[in-house]
């Protein structure tokens, strides 16, 4: 272990520990305040839910199903017009205020600055980053607008926690305006190393805008450690030995809060649903073989074209694979106004096209490339079918497939992850086969000692994992960050 991963891992286990004590979560001094999310998209049950949110969706909806309050942010909806009000919806203990946007505002904001500016240069791809200044004009209109319209609906004594890297610049147009409420953001996505951030025309704006909130939370300790590189070599900001920040004439805290998943729940589903009508249809598909699952919005960073590339290395370096072994690749499309998206998806429908091409029998194709999504207790139930779950992003903030491929392990059967190290959940999920996914035959190997991995070694390495997850589960995740907003 290098020194870097033993503070790390110390630092989780205090965190670990703290969550396990007896009464923790009630002592969160936030407990009486309302609490405000503010994310890009709002996820409003209208017609129960759909089974289908995203990881960021599902934390959310659990912290505030829990504590109740108000949800705001986009509703998904483009309108000609300009915006007006947000539209006000209840259900249960929370409210939902969703705003529409107009044509421009979702092209320049959404699909610009947000998803093509800051998301390639987060995930390092410089290669497709375009820094348009338009995007940057509608990026901050539309928080300069979702600051307007949110106000009248906060109270004084509000603990408002705002959502990814849509909005950084919210908390600045709100202190703006006279809110003195405490503010906390968190990052789902990475926060880039100094040399890769410099490429961004406004670095400066941008880092001097999320110096407008109280606390500042991140997935792993090396993306914080990223920002507090930038602070103290690019501003000179003085950084106390807590992470406490002074800088722009405020003091800033930060921290590190690694996403999570509900685990039991999950285990749960994947456990009845392993008897389900699909998953037997799924298992009578595959007969005797073993299935390896890689499940992820169809995106660059996710690092699928190089898992066909290793999965094809495997079949090649290992040809007794051959017939043994089949690949399912759920993909559902994802950001289809973007053109970077439109590119990965042609790569992927040719690389597995050929890839099936290749190596097809009449009676087996190695790889299932499915563009579409599933629900997600069809899903856990498909990742308990897996004997191999193949996580390769070249970089992610977290990933929660991880997560939720090893809480839908059968404890006496369980299968292996192989994770790349560029996603956060590496620096938890110890028990995973970790990977370089730019190491093509470096995948492969693992991918090979996986399936021939020994039942007692699986179940090690399963239990350890889980155990984890179950500690530092979603509901662990939120607690821990507001307490430390509401401290
Ligand atoms: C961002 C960060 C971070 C996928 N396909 C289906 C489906 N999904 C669900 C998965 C998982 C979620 O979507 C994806 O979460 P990830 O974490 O893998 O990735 P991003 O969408 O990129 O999320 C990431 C996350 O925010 C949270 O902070 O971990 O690093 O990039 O939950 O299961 N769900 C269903 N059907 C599908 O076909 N139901």
């Amino acid at each position: 272990m290098t020194a870097v991963e033993s503070v790390q891992q110390r630092a989780y286990a205090a965190r670990w520990a703290r969550r396990a004590a007896p009464g923790a979560r009630s002592q969160a001094p936030s407990a009486d305040r309302r609490l405000v999310v503010v994310s890009n998209r709002v996820s409003a049950p209208r017609g129960g839910r759909t089974g289908s949110e995203g990881g960021l969706a599902v934390g959310i909806r659990a912290a505030l199903e829990e504590k109740g309050g108000v949800w705001f942010g986009w509703s998904g909806k483009t309108i000609e017009r300009d915006p007006g009000g947000p539209s006000i919806f209840e259900s249960g203990p929370v409210t939902y205020a969703t705003v529409d946007l107009s044509k421009r505002d979702y092209e320049e904001y959404y699909n610009g600055f947000a998803n093509r500016s800051l998301w390639p240069l987060f995930h390092y791809r410089l290669d497709l980053a375009d820094f348009n200044r338009r995007y940057l004009a509608g990026y901050q209109r539309v928080n300069s607008l979702f600051a307007h319209r949110l106000v009248p609906l906060l109270k004084d004594d509000d603990l408002l926690w705002i959502h990814d890297y849509h909005l950084i610049p919210m908390a600045e147009h709100l202190r703006g305006m006279g809110c003195e409420q405490a503010m906390g953001f968190f990052l789902h996505i990475p926060w880039p190393a100094i040399e890769v951030l410099l490429a961004l025309p406004n670095h400066r704006a941008l880092v001097k805008s999320l110096c407008a909130y109280n606390l500042i939370g991140f997935q792993t300790e090396n993306y914080r450690r990223a920002f507090l590189a930038y602070l103290s070599r690019e501003l000179g900001a003085q950084i106390e030995p807590d992470g406490t920040v002074l800088a722009f004439g405020r003091r800033i805290r930060t921290g590190t809060y690694p996403i999570s998943i509900d685990t039991a729940d999950l285990a749960e589903a994947a456990a009845e649903n392993a008897e389900s009508r699909q998953i037997r249809r799924l298992q009578a598909s595959i007969r005797e073989r073993e299935l390896i699952i890689g499940v992820d919005r169809l995106d660059y960073s996710k690092g699928l074209l190089v898992r066909v590339q290793a999965y094809e290395h495997l079949l090649r370096a290992y040809p007794a694979n051959r017939g043994r072994v089949v690949m399912l690749q759920i993909a559902p499309p994802s950001r289809i106004d973007v053109p970077e998206y439109g590119q990965i998806r042609r790569e992927m429908e040719a690389a597995c096209g050929a890839l099936n091409a290749a190596y097809s029998e009449f009676d087996w194709t190695p790889i299932r490339y499915l563009n579409k999504g599933f629900g997600r207790r069809m899903l856990a139930g498909f990742y308990r079918t897996a004997a191999v779950g193949l996580v390769t992003p070249l970089r992610d903030g977290m990933n929660l497939v991880a997560k939720e491929y090893v809480a839908s392990q059968d404890p006496e059967n369980p299968g292996v992850l192989v994770l790349s190290r560029f996603a956060g959940a590496a620096e938890e999920l110890d028990g995973a086969l970790i990977v370089n996914p730019y190491d093509l035959e470096g995948v492969a190997e693992a991918i090979q000692t996986a399936l021939a991995m020994p039942l007692d070694e699986r179940r090690a390495r399963f239990h350890g994992m889980f155990e984890r997850l179950q500690t530092y589960d979603i509901h662990a995740w939120w607690a821990d960050y507001l307490s430390d907003l509401g401290a």
